[in-house]
Parts: C-alpha cells; structure tokens; sequence
C-alpha cells in the first residue's frame, strides 16, 4: 500500500510572521506570542499529568477573589511569569491568580491580561479549562501611561483550551483565527473562524441553575427563546465559549440579583473584566459577533477602573446580543 504522503502544515509562529510582515511590524509582538505558546503547552503538560503528580489539589491558599485556589492554578501562573518574564517585552501583568499588578520588564512594549487556569472547578475532574490572555501596547511615545487598558485597546486576544489542544487566536482588525496542536506538539493549520449566520447550529450557554436569581427582564428573555436553541454548559468560560465560536448563539454570565440568600448576590456579574469577559469579546467581534454588559454597554468600550473589576457578559452571535439588548434596555415602565 502507497505511503500516504506527509503531511506539512503552516505552524502558527509562520502564520504571525507573515502577519506581522504584511503589517510592517516589528519581530517583539512575536517573541510575546512565542512565550505565551510555550507557556500554554507547559501548562497543559501539567494538566494532563496533575493527577498522577498529585497536583490536581487544592493549594491551601485563597487568592483575592475570596476563592480556593487549586494547586494547578498557582503552576499555571509560575508558568506563565516565567515564559512572560524571559520574552522581556511585557511591562506590567494583571493575572487572576495575584492581587497586585505584576511588574515585569519595565522597558518592555506590552501589557498581558491573563487567567493561567480559568474553570478551577473542572480541574480535579481533568475536564476542559482555559489558558486566557489578553494584550495591549504601550504608547511608545507617552512612557509614563500604564493606564488599565479597555478591550478596544487590545491588540491581540487568545484562549486555549486544556487539553484539547486547540488556540483560538485574535488580531485587531485581522480576525479570529484557530490552531490546532499536531504530533510535534506544534500549533498548525491556521483556520479562519467567524460566527455562523445560520441559527439552526446556535446554541445558549449559562448557569441555568443561576436563572431564577437573574432580573426578570433576562428571565423573560430566556423563556421566550430558550426553546429555539440547544442548551450547552461545561462550567469554564473558555470551553463554553469556544463552542460559541463555532456553532454560534450566545454565552451569557447574567447579574445575580434575586439570589436567595442576598450576600449571594452578584449585581456586577461573576466575570472578570480584563481578562475574562474584554478577551471573549474581542475574539468575538474579530469573528464578526458582539459583546455587552447588563447595562446593553459593549464590553469593549468599558474603561476598567480596578485590574480586578468584575463584568456580567453577554458575548456571541449579533442577532441574538441585538435581541437581548433591547430587553436590557427597554424602559423600566415596559418590564412592569
Ligand atoms: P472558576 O475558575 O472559579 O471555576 O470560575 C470559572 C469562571 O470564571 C468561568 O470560567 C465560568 O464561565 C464561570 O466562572 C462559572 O461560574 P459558575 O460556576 O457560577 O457557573
């Protein structure tokens, strides 16, 4: 039998090469990308090891979010420090894992967003979590501005889903764009990805057992068009978001604002703002889909005012943000 003939695929570091030269831009954005790649496949080998390591456990610790945090979550941002530390381009981090913003290399030219292991209550189960990040560039000429960057400043926005090994990759005006991890544990095979348009593959995604604690005008919503779309939820923003991206519909992290017991309640949302739902967004809107808040306000215009800020999120498929936009927004004299 004919030896099938191999296989070579465009790798992602070529796809940015040629992406940068096409822009006339400079090598450092590729040497950033090059560290966050290499973290991303540092981290993964970790997860998909944890167990026989022993590190799928909780750390002991509690970060500034009030939650436990898992032994994998503080490897995954020793990790990510490291890589972002020795490309010697990032300036300052914020990192879901450290209450401080992380001064890093104070002549660098970027600023890196990130959660090194979104979905922690996946991780002792070795289900699906993310690698997030999110990047935006100093202005060279004003040195001094290290202002909290808001979504539409970013440059570049990524997710990687552990362990798939797949990377969903954003540039600013340059679109969303997917690799996938081949036998050289490379990310190949550059594919262009953008919502589809027709509505028979979308789906929902949220907490539904949340929804009883959400306003009245988003249960409302949900009641007339639940039905019309299947329902999909793993718990880690990245995976359920992923699946946004390909099947189209919307993923949705609502205000809790009737929660039972009101110490519970989450009128700003449960997602952070810089480098949760700012990320999903722009790789959304790079896919030609949209991203607001509770207030029907884009994600991307939001100015953060604390690294930690929290968001709700409505991010997917345009016509059904525009749909739950209008209940947003519609008068309170309507709702009643
Ligand atoms: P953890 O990292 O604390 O598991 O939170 C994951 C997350 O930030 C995001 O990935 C999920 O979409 C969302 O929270 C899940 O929250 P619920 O468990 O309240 O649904």
């Amino acid at each position: 039998m004919a030896e099938k003939p191999i296989q070579f695929e465009e790798t992602v570091m070529g796809f940015l090469l040629n992406h940068q030269e096409k822009h006339h831009r400079t090598h450092h954005f590729l040497i950033l990308m090059d560290a966050l790649i290499s973290a991303a496949k540092h981290i993964e080998h970790y997860y998909l090891t944890g167990t026989l390591k022993g590190n799928i456990g909780l750390s002991g610790s509690v970060n500034i979010h009030g939650e436990d945090v898992m032994r994998m979550d503080q490897i995954a941002q020793e990790i990510t420090i490291h890589y972002l530390r020795s490309s010697g381009r990032v300036i300052h981090a914020i990192s879901e894992e450290s209450d401080k913003i992380i001064p890093i290399s104070p002549d660098g030219r970027y600023f890196v967003y990130f959660d090194p292991l979104d979905g922690s209550s996946n991780v002792r189960h070795g289900l699906p979590v993310g690698f997030m990040f999110g990047v935006a560039k100093k202005d060279l000429d004003n040195r001094g501005d290290n202002h909290l960057r808001s979504g539409n400043e970013y440059i570049a926005a990524g997710m990687f889903v552990i362990p798939t090994g797949t990377f969903t990759l954003a540039l600013k005006d340059a679109g969303t764009w997917r690799f996938h991890i081949d036998e050289t544990m490379e990310f190949v095979r550059p594919t262009r990805m953008t919502l589809p348009e027709n509505p028979k593959s979308w789906e929902l995604s949220f907490n539904s057992a949340n929804r009883y604690t959400y306003s009245e005008r988003v249960r409302t919503w949900i009641e007339q068009n639940e039905t019309k779309y299947a329902f999909r939820y793993v718990g880690a923003l990245a995976a359920d978001f992923h699946r946004t991206i390909s099947n189209g519909g919307m993923f949705m992290y609502p205000a809790i604002v009737n929660h039972p017991d009101p110490k519970k309640n989450r009128p700003q949302g449960k997602l952070r703002l810089m480098y949760e739902a700012a990320v999903v967004s722009f790789i959304c809107q790079e896919a030609g889909g949209s991203a607001v808040d509770e207030r029907g306000i884009p994600i991307l215009d939001i100015q953060p005012k604390d690294p930690h800020q929290r968001s709700t999120l409505y991010v997917g498929s345009k016509p059904l943000i525009e749909s739950i936009t209008r209940t947003l927004t519609l008068a309170e004299s309507v709702v009643q």
